[in-house]
């Protein structure tokens, strides 16, 4: 007789969000359609990214010098394809987006009851799609307050990142992946690309505690904080008891150096520096969420002297700097801040 091994069961991301739909506290699907949604466009944007090497050959970009252009339209079209996806969608208020001044208010017949914004940088590290190098998008989900009624302002986005509903990000690389959090730890999926969804492959994702990699664009040095040069000096000297030196990685696309040291344990650190005092990243696209993250995986964000997460947003685009990653890592560059750059 026959018998058949049992079947390995694979998890989409749609059964897996909807599985863990009573976790969030008011379970009505709204924030699982929200994700879905998002996980729809990221899809979408994906495929894209895939053809972006051969947009000369193909010519789809018409006439226009593809040098330049190419990358800048890729950002755009993210920007649609999600703003598209959230507006359809119909669980979405407003969107704050890095490639728009301005808050986007969704007003759509659908949209009417909808409890939710979202911040999103469609997509960050573009200047590396036309060298084939790992790009991501990132986002936050925010629910509005309750007492809120009529159209949305940017005070509905000026929430501290621990009011954070959901956030996550996509990773383009070799293979795809969409990792995100609604506060019951961290989850990643990767993209089967025959089958067209995304299946979970890193359930409850863990940063580890200590880490052997520094991410930091070094070329700034001389512009860093006496901490930052402090702690840079330290992961470079010779300590066996301790691993060090570490090894220095850094991508320049944040998803990619943040997912690195995610699994392999490290920090990344954005500091600011005498040309930019609050450093180049935006506190509610990029650190919140990567901080919710962070702290979800066990793992610490911080401004090098407070938690990424309790810092007041004041404006849109507001930018933070950004110490990330493993908490032993994290704490110790806090510790050389406070002493060297109080
Ligand atoms: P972007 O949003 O314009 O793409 O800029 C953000 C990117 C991050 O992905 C990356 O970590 C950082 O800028 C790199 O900046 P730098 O080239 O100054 O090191
Ligand atoms: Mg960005």
């Amino acid at each position: 007789m026959l018998t058949l091994k049992p079947l390995r069961r694979f998890i989409t991301l749609g059964q897996f969000i909807i599985e863990r739909q009573t976790d969030f506290p008011y379970a009505k699907g709204e924030l699982s359609r929200l994700l879905r949604d998002i996980g729809i466009a990221a899809k979408l944007v994906n495929r894209e990214v895939n053809k972006a090497g051969l947009a000369d050959i193909l010519g789809d970009m018409g006439e226009t010098n593809v040098q330049g252009e190419d990358q800048k339209k890729l950002d755009v079209y993210a920007n649609e394809q999600f703003i598209n996806a959230l507006r359809s969608g119909g669980e979405c208020l407003a969107v704050a987006s890095e490639e728009n001044e301005d808050l986007i208010e969704i007003e759509s017949p659908v949209s009417q009851n909808a409890k939710y914004v979202v911040c999103i940088d469609p997509l960050d590290g573009s200047s590396n799609i036309d060298v084939n190098v790992s790009i991501g998008t990132i986002f936050s989900i925010y629910r509005r307050k309750n007492d809120r009624t009529g159209s949305t302002t940017i005070e509905d986005f000026m929430i501290k990142g621990s009011e954070q509903v959901a956030a996550g990000y996509v990773i383009y690389g070799s293979s795809t992946m969409l990792v995100y959090t609604t506060g019951k730890g961290v989850n990643g999926f990767t993209l089967d690309p025959s089958i067209g969804e995304f299946c979970l492959s890193h359930p409850d994702m863990k940063i580890p505690e200590e880490g052997l990699l520094y991410s930091i664009n070094e070329g700034n040095y001389m512009h860093f904080p006496n901490g930052v040069k402090k702690y840079i000096k330290y992961c470079q000297e010779e300590d066996k008891a301790t691993n060090r030196p570490y090894s220095s990685r850094y991508i320049g696309s944040l998803v990619a150096d943040f997912h690195r040291n995610m699994i392999k344990g490290g920090i990344y650190i954005y500091p600011s520096t005498g040309k930019s005092p609050n450093g180049k990243l935006r506190l509610l696209y990029e650190a919140n969420p990567l901080a919710f993250i962070a702290e979800q995986a066990g793992g610490k964000a911080s401004n090098g002297f407070d938690r990424i997460l309790d810092v007041q947003p004041e404006s849109l685009h507001q930018r933070v700097p950004l110490f990330i990653g493993s908490n032993k890592m994290v704490e110790k560059a806090e510790e050389l801040m406070r002493t060297f750059s109080a």
